[in-house]
């Protein structure tokens, strides 16, 4: 164990014992521990007020049963869930989650996550997420209507836009937030910004749907400045995963002049050598957005596109890169990746999912002075939105998308001076944005809980 303290050893061996098998929970926990600890030793007022044991602990855990018919006339139950992990500094926020792996350890360690993100965009927001091991691939629109109606049916009871504010996150896109949104009205009989994400014609914010992958591009580009001195015009970028958050980094990081070889599914990637141009990705919107389709049609599709069904050896982390994006999920970036990654020659991994990278790899990639831009940081910029679509809903006015966007990129540049400014301070070395984001985030939070008694 990495540990440097007592404190922090006892603390973590602790919520280890209260938290056992949940993997992803501990991993995100013990990554988060380490960091603080630096911290917490210099602020030892804050050990005497127990603040990590405070802290580590969801504020609420709720876990539902969700009733509803497919259309063969049939009954199926899914579990369903909402973790309202931390209201010290605003409501609760966060996405909901419709994926078959979904369970109390991804809710946790996704909520925790939340609680710094948030913080880090300066906004009024506490952390919270929640989904379901629901599985939307192969389901139509009436069965994703009738799911979300029957979780709504339950969620209601534990939101409000003053209280906790979902959105969207794998698996949840504006389809789903409609019907989500539609549901809480029914039931409570009151239009309010009880959800992000919406539909422009009911209250969502123009650059909503962009924000995470702009705002990842416009987070990596502070970093490649201020660490190595470059942009990502010419660079070679390999993005993983090929759904909104990929999508929308695909086409900023393309803005800024890059080159995107790569995009992923759970089953492949394709490699495109000449980049993925603004016709190409078109094509990618209406395979992913509207047919709900695989990432391998485009190889049926657009010339120079080559697929690769992905494997234990064979995977996308392999093509030569000077950026890598990993925008699909937790854990989909393994240590024997970083470190093909870093003999390829690159020069950053830029995280667009939550936790893509596991810790061994994030470290590997700090010692070797990579850029490494945590998630929690990097990814900030979609709930960072989100918390403007909520302030255009309190004030009962819509800004441009020129507005909007602007406001994105200044918050992303706040982001990463905050967090810099921490790595520089406490990290191991300047590289360290992990020891960095995780302290600019957490100390609004611990002196609000302090204030607070909480
Ligand atoms: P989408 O549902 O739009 O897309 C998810 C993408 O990731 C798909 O390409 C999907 O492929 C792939 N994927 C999902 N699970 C796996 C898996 N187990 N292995 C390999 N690939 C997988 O989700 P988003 O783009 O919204 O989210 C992507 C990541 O970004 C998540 O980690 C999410 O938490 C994070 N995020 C999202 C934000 C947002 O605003 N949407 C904000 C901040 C972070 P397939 O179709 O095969 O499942
Ligand atoms: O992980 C995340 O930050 C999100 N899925 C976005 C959450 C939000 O409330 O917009």
């Amino acid at each position: 164990m990495a540990f440097k303290t007592e404190y922090a050893k006892k603390v973590y061996a602790e919520l280890e014992a209260k938290n056992a098998g949940e993997k992803e929970f501990l991993q995100a926990a013990k990554e988060i521990t380490e960091s603080l600890e630096v911290y917490i030793e210099k602020n030892p007022k804050l050990q005497e007020q127990k603040i990590l044991e405070r802290f580590l602990e969801p504020e609420r855990f709720v876990q539902f049963k969700v009733v509803w018919v497919d259309d063969k006339g049939q009954f199926q139950v899914n579990r369903g869930f909402r973790v309202q992990y931390n209201s010290a500094i605003g409501p609760y926020k966060g996405g909901l989650r419709l994926h078959p792996s979904v369970n109390a350890s991804i809710i946790k360690f996704l909520g925790l996550e939340q609680v710094l993100k948030n913080s880090l965009t300066t906004l009024p927001m506490g952390g919270g997420k929640g989904g379901s091991d629901f599985d939307p691939k192969g389901k139509s629109d009436m069965e994703v209507m009738r799911f979300c109606q029957s979780f709504m049916t339950e969620l209601y009871r534990h939101i409000g836009p003053d209280t906790d504010v979902p959105a969207g996150d794998i698996g949840v896109g504006g389809r789903e937030i409609g019907y989500l949104f539609g549901q809480y009205k029914r039931i409570r009989d009151e239009f309010t910004g009880v959800l992000t994400g919406k539909g422009l014609s009911y209250g969502g914010s123009l650059a909503r749907t962009q924000a995470t992958g702009y705002g990842l591009c416009y987070y990596a580009q502070e970093a490649l400045k201020t660490l190595k001195n470059t942009s990502f015009e010419g660079k070679r970028v390999v993005i993983s995963g090929s759904g909104n958050v990929a999508i929308y980094a695909c086409e900023k990081a393309t803005q800024l002049g890059g080159k995107v070889i790569t995009l992923s599914d759970s089953n492949g990637y394709v490699v495109v050598e000449n980049g993925i141009t603004p016709e190409i990705l078109a094509v990618v919107k209406q395979i992913k957005e509207v047919e709900r389709g695989r990432i391998k049609e485009l190889a049926n599709r657009c010339p120079g596109v080559v697929y690769h069904e992905t494997t234990a050896t064979d995977r996308v982390w392999n093509t030569k890169c000077d950026v890598a994006m990993p925008c699909a999920t937790q854990n989909e970036l393994l240590l024997k990746d970083a470190e093909t990654l870093v003999k390829n020659g690159c020069i950053a991994v830029c995280e667009g999912a939550n936790m893509p990278s596991e810790l061994e790899a994030a470290k590997y990639l700090i010692k070797n002075e990579i850029i490494f831009t945590p998630a929690k940081a990097s990814n900030a910029g979609g709930v960072a939105t989100s918390g403007l679509e909520m302030s255009q809903n309190s004030e009962r006015l819509s800004w441009t998308f020129e507005e909007v966007d602007q406001k994105l990129h200044s918050i992303m540049v706040n982001i990463f001076n905050a967090s810099y400014s921490c790595a520089c301070e406490y990290g191991s070395s300047k590289y360290d944005l992990l020891t960095g984001a995780n302290i600019a985030g957490f100390k609004k939070v611990a002196e609000a809980m302090v204030a607070q008694a909480i």
